[in-house]
């Protein structure tokens, strides 16, 4: 019987003409989200990717907040298109954000600055973005 060969191991990245690289681009400086504030970002610049973003690009987030109800978290795209991955929630009063998106960024050029953008939007609790990071 002949060998099976690179079929579906989504850890290997070989053998695949069209390899979902893997590269990890991370932001771990932490920043401050003012409370009921502004919108805060945090840069991560992403080089040697080839074309477009994936259809799944993966956006890691790990934000520390004591009210994650609070918070509207948006993926920045490098030409400034922008990508709702939270919405606020008034009743969602457990801590943090620390979870993975999946964002259909295919239509974007990989390359450039990518922005993560978090408001929080009502008053009391506090936080702070502690990492990022992009998954191509
Ligand atoms: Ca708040
Ligand atoms: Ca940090």
């Amino acid at each position: 019987m002949a060998t099976k060969a690179k079929e579906l191991d989504p850890n290997s990245g070989g053998g695949d003409p069209n390899p979902p690289t893997g590269k990890v681009f991370e932001n771990t400086n932490n920043v401050n989200i003012p409370d009921a504030g502004t919108a805060v970002t945090s840069d991560v610049v992403v080089t040697g990717v080839t074309g477009n973003a994936p259809a799944t690009l993966q956006v890691g987030v790990d934000i520390k907040h004591t009210w994650r109800g609070d918070l509207v978290v948006d993926l920045v795209a490098p030409d400034g298109s922008t990508y709702r991955m939270k919405n606020s929630s008034s009743n969602d009063s457990a801590d943090n954000v620390i979870t993975t998106y999946t964002v259909n960024a295919s239509t974007e050029v990989a390359n450039g600055t990518w922005k993560l953008k978090v408001q929080d939007v009502a008053r009391y609790d506090t936080g702070y973005i502690d990492s990022w990071k992009l998954t191509f």
